[in-house]
């Protein structure tokens, strides 16, 4: 059997969020990076054969199963390791809940914000709306986290992994997290799992975002 390959790039949270599992689980992988500058037609056969929809991150298992998808990859490995996962089916399905929230809200306010601050502009409303959307998702996240340790209990799953990728870079998106206490201590208890590692710490070099690239 082949190791797993994590397609990646250094500059993607939805990356980091299945890079951070993996790492938290002890499951040994290979990194391939993707150049995001490159159209996705022209990008490498080996990565247009298992990218569904183009994107970064694509998790290809140990039998050459692909699967794109940030939080449909922590799903698949939460079950194929039997790890990251909530202990109960009750605390499962939370876990699920907050992955289907995560896509919806979190991954449509912060990674664009941060984007536009960091590589490609956008127009400022476009900021003003993902701004005031983030804002709430904070508000939403904070709420959640003043009555538990983690998402889905006292213990880390992929949930937690999910909704906090992206966070680590939130100075990149121009915000101080000081306004939302409860998710500041949440990052801490996740900055201090065994294994943790800051996003540029955990992904390998790519080919940097060049200037006017959007994804
Ligand atoms: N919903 C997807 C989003 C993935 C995504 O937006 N990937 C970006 C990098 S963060 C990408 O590959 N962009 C390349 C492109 O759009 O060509 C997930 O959760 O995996």
């Amino acid at each position: 059997m082949a190791a797993p390959i994590l397609y990646i790039n250094r500059e993607s949270g939805h990356s980091y969020k299945v890079a951070l599992a993996l790492r938290l689980m002890g499951i040994g992988y290979e990194q391939r990076p993707v150049d995001l500058n490159v159209p996705r037609a022209e990008r490498s056969a080996d990565f247009r054969a298992v990218a569904l929809f183009g994107e970064v991150p694509v998790f290809v298992d140990e039998d050459g199963l692909a699967v794109c998808q940030s939080n449909a990859i922590l799903d698949f490995i939460a079950r194929r390791y039997g790890k990251l996962d909530g202990r109960t089916p009750a605390q499962r399905t939370r876990v699920r809940e907050w992955l289907a929230w995560e896509a919806n809200r979190i991954a449509m306010s912060l990674p664009h914000l941060r984007f536009s601050k960091r590589f490609t502009r956008a127009d400022a409303a476009l900021e003003a709306w993902w701004t005031q959307r983030m804002h709430a998702d904070f508000d939403r996240l904070d709420e959640a986290l003043l009555g538990s340790v983690f998402l889905a209990g006292d213990a880390p799953t992929i949930a937690d992994m999910s909704c906090c990728g992206y966070l680590f870079w939130a100075d990149q998106a121009e915000v101080d997290l000081a306004r939302w206490p409860a998710v500041l201590a949440w990052l801490e208890r996740i900055r201090s799992l065994p294994g943790w590692r800051a996003p540029y710490d955990l992904l390998i070099t790519s080919p940097p975002i060049a200037a006017g690239t959007r994804t």
